[in-house]
């Protein structure tokens, strides 16, 4: 039986504040927030019939539609009404047929997960984690959870682990996304918040280097900002070792191999050094380290470093000449040079060569990461990453302890010290870590050396999974909580301008369902904590906003009914106590000074170094992954949308025709990608838009075509982020029994 056929699957509109449709008519619809990237897109939700599905199951009738259609909300300033197609058919997510709607608890006689109530599933849960606790220890327990989650949810999973299981062990997947940019950033400038000023500044800058970032098909309503750009006469350079749909806006693009922006930036700044395109006036007075920085960079010289990118000398000087000569510049970074093992020091590269220019903190310039999840920026900021207290505090600074231990009532000596980054706590579960929450991640699919890590999860002895699909993370579960999701709850994201909006509820879950904060409140009950995880998400916020008071995100300043008015509001927003003022958020950052001690942005000397893995005679070939327009990482939400499978129906391999050529295969020709770590199936698709001497997976598919079954989980030592972005790899045709598969539009419940 389908276990959702059980409930109706009405959908209840929620009667919420009016949105106004295109036309200015009022139609009762609710303003809220894209689910999924961070640009967190406003748009509205209307009701709508709740349609049929005329290829439904004839015995179940027609699948109810989603209840609610997404309609454009221009008057939010981020994407004016403009939307991308996961955008659009977001209401999707929301039909019954999509989500789960029971907890499924494994029983020991079929072996399989079935149906449950409530209480047996919350009770299975705390005891589990309780007797963890018990027998190993507090560090036994752990807990992984995402940059999707609203900053409540983020900053209660955290106060969760801290509090109530006392564990060390939590981090998240925003170490997969964001932790290479983010450790760059507050190394040279004190502070990490993505972008330090907002997006609509790109629009009016001279020049914009897109380093590693396929904007068009990852953000693709921000195209319009660098259209403007390009429409006044500013110029967009890109660096991508494909010519993606992004590249092919740019007056300039390099294509360097994978692995190897770091000797690239290097290699310009030499370049802007060797041509005294510097700006000593701001080196001398808002800067320190240049010395040592430039001395590095004298080391690259523009022949070693054609040598080691592959991208040509003229090409270098043509970057250094534009970037140099712009009045205002900006370099934005995305997962390209983030995601590698060298990461921090390839971001910083790219900072230092903003900084010889005197780019950051000046109006229209500076640099910038693009940070990815939904709420990618919040959610490093309050607490579920494994170094870290609310509001972007140290947990291993003594003052941030006391001050977050007084905002919960505890004794700072109570909380635990910094635990392990994602893949390391990935890496120990069924070893030191017994016992796993996870929340708003599937690791199955997006994790490096995913069969691997898979088998981790099935090592552990007990594994509970919230989420709102049956993921592949969520199928190995031991007890699956389903739970609410963005339309269906409120809660606050912080977008990758570092601006705290609401997104609004817009209907209730479907009954069976219950909010993530409820499910936290429910298991700290269990533990013994009666107060101190309430589950309406206003309270939670306001709480978060004194636990981040006084520290770098401080958000003490920001309530639910300023966000309603204000279109969002821009972090640090500090309480002004007794002033009778209100501040009013900070849309740029560093115009005076920097989050330094001394006020002054750091150069650091970074020096160019190889991919953890480089090619050899048995892997001849570099291997580098990412996104398509259609899906949505792990694809867990996507691939249950079905104009979104039509579009994106399956994983592939993108090779140049030359590889195509040797290999004897043409497009469509299933080939087989071997790594180190294992073997994926995918169809060809050859392009003469990627260098001959890479090739590129999209990872958004487990099953044969899974591409984190090759990638490697080398990590960068500052940042521990892996390195997603580049493995030696060999490519050869599939064996004719291996017809390339892959998971696709996975059954909801089991059973079914
Ligand atoms: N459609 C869609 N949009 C998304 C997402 C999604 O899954 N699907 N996910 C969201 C999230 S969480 C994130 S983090 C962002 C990611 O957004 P992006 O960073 O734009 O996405 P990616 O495709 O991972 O990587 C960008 C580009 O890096 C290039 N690249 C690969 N290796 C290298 C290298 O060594 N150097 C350089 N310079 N470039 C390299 C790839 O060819 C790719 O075109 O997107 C967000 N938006
Ligand atoms: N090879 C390769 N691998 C990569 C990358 C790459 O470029 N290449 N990129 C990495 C990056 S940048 C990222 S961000 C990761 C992302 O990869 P994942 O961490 O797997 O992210 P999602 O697929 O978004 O998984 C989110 C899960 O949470 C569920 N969910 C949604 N909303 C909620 C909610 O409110 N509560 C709960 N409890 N669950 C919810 C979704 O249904 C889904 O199952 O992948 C990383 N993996
Ligand atoms: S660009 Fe991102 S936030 Fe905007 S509609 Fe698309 S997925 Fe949603
Ligand atoms: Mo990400």
């Amino acid at each position: 039986m389908h276990a959702n056929s059980a409930d109706p699957g009405t959908v209840r509109p929620v009667t919420a504040p009016s949105g106004t449709d295109p036309h200015g008519t009022d139609t009762h619809g609710t303003d809220t927030h894209c689910p999924y990237c961070a640009l967190q897109c406003g748009m509205t939700l209307l009701p709508s019939p709740a349609g049929g599905d005329p290829e439904a199951d004839p015995e179940s009738g027609p699948r109810p539609g989603p209840g609610l259609r997404v309609a454009e909300r221009p008057d939010f300033p981020v994407n004016r009404g403009a939307l991308c197609g996961k955008g659009r058919t977001a209401a999707e997510l929301l039909a019954p047929h999509a989500r789960l709607t029971r907890p499924l608890v494994r029983r020991a006689a079929s072996g399989e997960l079935e149906p449950a109530g409530w209480e047996e599933a919350l009770d299975l849960v705390a005891s589990a984690l309780s007797r963890t606790r018990e027998t190993y220890g507090p560090d036994a327990a752990g807990v992984f959870g995402g940059g999707g989650l609203t900053n409540e949810k983020a900053y209660a999973l955290g106060k969760f682990a801290r509090l109530v299981l006392g564990t060390s062990q939590i981090d998240y997947n925003g170490r997969f996304c964001m932790s290479s940019a983010a450790t760059a950033a507050t190394r040279a400038f004190g502070l990490d918040r993505g972008l330090p000023f907002p997006l609509a500044d790109v629009a009016r800058t001279d020049c914009v280097v897109l380093v590693g970032s396929n904007l068009a098909e990852t953000m693709p309503p921000a195209l319009r900002y660098i259209s403007e750009l390009r429409d006044s006469g500013g110029t967009l350079i890109v660096v991508d070792p494909r010519r993606t749909r992004t590249a092919e806006q740019a007056d300039l693009h390099l294509a360097p191999r994978p692995g190897t922006d770091l000797a690239l930036a290097l290699g310009l700044l030499h370049l802007l050094v060797a041509e005294g395109r510097l700006d000593g006036e701001y080196i001398d007075s808002r800067t320190s380290g240049w010395p040592e920085a430039r001395s590095a960079a004298m080391a690259h010289w523009p022949e070693l470093v054609e040598r080691v990118t592959g991208v040509s000398v003229p090409e270098l000087r043509d970057a250094a000449r534009l970037f140099g000569e712009a009045r205002h510049a900006m370099v934005l970074t995305a997962r390209g040079p983030e995601q590698q093992s060298k990461g921090t020091d390839t971001v910083g590269a790219w900072i230092n060569l903003c900084l010889a220019t005197g780019r950051p903190g000046r109006p229209l310039s500076g640099y910038g990461a693009l940070t990815g999840q939904g709420n990618g920026q919040g959610g490093r900021e309050h607490g579920q990453k494994a170094d870290q207290l609310p509001g972007y505090r140290r947990l291993d600074d003594p003052a941030a302890r006391a001050h977050v231990a007084s905002v919960w009532g505890v004794d700072p000596e109570s909380l635990p010290g910094p635990g392990r980054s994602a893949y390391e706590l990935l890496d120990a579960l069924g070893g030191d870590v017994r016992a796993l929450l996870l929340a708003g991640s599937n690791p199955v699919v997006s994790a490096p050396r995913a069969a691997h890590v898979e088998q981790r999860l099935r090592a552990l002895d007990f594994l509970a999974v919230c989420d709102v699909v049956l993921s592949e993370s969520a199928r190995l579960a031991d007890v699956v909580l389903p739970v609410a999701q963005w339309a269906e709850e409120t809660g606050t994201t912080t977008s990758l301008e570092g601006r705290v909006l609401l997104r609004r509820k817009a209907v209730d879950p479907p009954p069976g369902v219950r909010t993530d904060l409820e499910v936290l409140e429910g298991l700290a009950a269990r533990l013994g904590w009666e107060k101190g995880f309430p589950a309406d998400p206003e309270e939670v916020f306001d709480e978060l906003g004194r636990a981040s008071a006084g520290g770098p995100a401080d958000y003490s300043g920001i309530t639910y009914g300023r966000i309603a008015e204000e279109d969002g509001v821009f972090w640090p927003c500090p309480e002004q106590q007794g002033s009778g003022s209100v501040h009013p958020g900070t849309r740029r950052l560093f115009l005076d000074r920097f989050a330094t001690p001394d006020g002054r942005a750091r150069f650091v000397p970074v020096m160019h170094r190889p991919a953890a893995e480089e090619p050899d005679d048995e892997h001849p070939l570099r291997l580098t992954t990412g996104r398509v327009l259609s899906q949505y990482q792990s694809g867990a939400q996507t691939r249950r949308v079905d104009a979104l499978n039509d579009a994106a129906p399956g994983p592939f391999v993108e090779l140049h025709p030359r590889l195509a050529r040797q290999l004897g295969a043409e497009d469509g020709d299933a080939l087989a990608v071997v790594s180190r770590r294992g073997r994926a199936v995918a169809p060809a698709r050859v392009t003469s838009g990627i260098r001959p001497d890479t090739v590129f997976m999209p990872f958004h598919w487990g099953g044969e075509g899974r591409a984190n079954s090759l990638t490697n989980p080398a990590l960068d030592p500052d940042s521990r982020m892996p390195e997603f972005k580049v493995c030696a790899v060999r490519v050869e045709r599939a064996h004719p029994q291996e017809e390339p598969t892959y998971e696709p539009n996975g059954a909801t419940a089991p059973g079914s």
